[in-house]
């Protein structure tokens, strides 16, 4: 079994001799009963199925053969693998995964994925044999909040390119979509109790273009999609900063009552009219309806760069809307900005740029995570010649995007304030499906790596090589990836 193919490294490999080879007989097999290791059993058969030709048979326990199988099942897993930690054992007759849980079973099967050749991404047949090796990994995730942000307003992206992208995060176990709805320059999801917001609020772009909205269907299809995944969708209304888009919909948000223009070009700034009466009953609605389609715990209110907002207002606002939040029984999360309204513990505080507010939150009860700008920002170029993206907080390329580590990255916070890690692709500049891709990969690999590899082992020079080998694989998934000069590509 070769660690050198894996990402993230698990916590520990234990090679042995032999392989195990995918057959068109090869049985999947579920504990009997269960119906999450059943249809875990017929998703990944249908992922085996275009690269392999195979249509492998699906089998409860009881009744399956003996050998040439690949077991999903949660008897016998070992103590210690939490929520999301599994047991993979290949010997040449049978693979085993084993874990607590189904997205344990889930993140399992990622990794045998990685350990089968390249071309099983592919979508279409090529020659085998499909051989993998034998040997035991036991593997357990470091931070429960492995997160992807990406910004939807500035321009959007809808369900296809937003499924890719689960898929994409999936195989590497990351475990958080967030989903940055709103902005200046659009608002992108139907709430039917205030239908401008998308008519007009999602009818441009930065740029100028046509915009789009995600209906609440869409945004519903995609929550199962991830979910089916073991990814989480987190959707964020950025307020009471960064709403241009609600305020041009609505003017009765304004403290004039006149709606703005539409904001088209890449700065804009905006409150909402904080002391209006008509203000807080229209964001608790908005919240209210997306919390409603939301099966996930959590909801983002942003809270950034609220540059027009009286502060003893923001507070206020803040305070409130956290408020409304934990009423709907979600986990309250908003950039690292909303520490500044002394809010009582028990929410997630997002770090992107000062340290500061970020360690005094956590030092009010807070728990972080930690999105770097200088690290973890995917719009940041990756060299002077990036063809898209900015660099106001600097040049990130891999060793940048790599070389830190979230349990000391801020003075004062240790490992156990922090919730996770999680890259941000801010998309005032990134307007295609190639664009996202170059900015992503490889470096929210690299964040995969860092948010989930507990092993000793890990470290930037081995992590190169382990990269290098996603090369071929990346290639056979259709990702248009950047390869970066310091990636030893295979
Ligand atoms: C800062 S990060 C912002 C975004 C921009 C981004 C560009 C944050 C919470 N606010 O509005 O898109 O920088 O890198």
């Amino acid at each position: 079994m070769d660690e050198v193919s894996l990402v993230p490294l698990p916590e520990s490999v234990v090679p042995a001799a032999g392989h195990f080879t995918l057959r068109a007989s090869t049985t999947l097999v579920f504990d009997d009963g269960d119906a999450e290791l059943e249809r875990l059993a017929h998703a990944f058969a249908d992922e085996l199925s275009p690269a392999t030709g195979f249509a492998l048979a699906i089998a409860p326990r009881a009744t399956a053969a003996s050998r040439n199988r690949i077991v999903l099942t949660h008897v016998e897993a070992s103590s210690d693998v939490g929520d999301e930690g599994y047991d993979l054992e290949v010997t040449p007759d049978q693979i085993t995964v084993r874990a607590s849980t189904s997205a344990g079973v889930f993140f399992g099967t990622r990794t045998l994925l990685q350990l089968l050749p390249p071309s099983i991404e592919g979508d279409s047949v090529v020659r085998g044999p499909f051989a993998l090796p034998a040997g035991v990994i036991h593997d357990v995730p470091r931070f429960a909040w492995r997160g992807m942000m990406i910004d939807i307003a500035r321009h959007y992206f809808g369900l296809p390119d937003l499924k890719r992208l689960v898929d994409a995060m999936a195989a590497y176990k990351l475990n958080r979509l967030h989903l940055h709805l709103s902005d200046d320059q659009g608002f992108r999801i139907q709430v039917l109790a205030y239908p401008n917001l998308t008519t007009v609020g999602g009818s441009t772009a930065v740029g100028g273009g046509a915009g789009g909205f995600l209906t609440q269907a869409d945004y519903s299809e995609l929550v199962q999609y991830a979910a089916d995944r073991s990814v989480i969708v987190v959707p964020e209304i950025d307020m009471p900063a960064h709403v241009t888009a609600m305020l041009a919909s609505y003017g009765a948000l304004t403290c004039d009552g006149v709606p703005p223009p539409l904001a088209t070009g890449a700065f804009a700034s905006s409150s909402l009219c904080i002391g209006d009466p008509d203000v807080l009953p229209f964001v608790r609605a908005v919240i209210s309806e997306i919390a409603a389609l939301t099966p996930g715990p959590y909801f983002h209110v942003g809270g950034d760069e609220s540059f027009q907002t009286a502060p003893a207002d923001y507070d206020a606002f803040v305070a409130a809307i956290r408020a409304h939040v934990d009423s709907l029984g979600k986990t309250f999360i908003g950039w690292e900005e909303v520490a500044n309204a002394g809010l009582p513990p028990g929410y997630l505080l997002q770090h992107w740029a000062n340290p500061a507010l970020a360690s005094s939150g956590a030092a009010a009860g807070a728990r972080l995570v930690l999105s770097p700008s200088t690290n973890m920002y995917l719009d940041m170029k990756y060299d002077v010649n990036s063809p898209v993206g900015t660099a106001w907080a600097g040049f990130v390329d891999v060793d940048q995007s790599y070389a830190w580590d979230p349990a000391t990255h801020v003075p004062g916070v240790d490992e156990s304030d922090v919730e996770g890690v999680e890259a941000a692709l801010w998309t005032e500049t990134i307007v295609t499906r190639s664009d996202v891709d170059q900015m992503t990969f490889p470096r929210l690999i690299g964040l995969a790596d860092i948010g989930w590899s507990r092993s000793a082992a890990r470290g930037y020079d081995e992590y190169l090589l382990r990269l290098g080998g996603q090369g071929p694989r990346l290639e056979a998934s259709g990702i248009d990836f950047y390869r970066s000069p310091l990636v030893p590509w295979e």
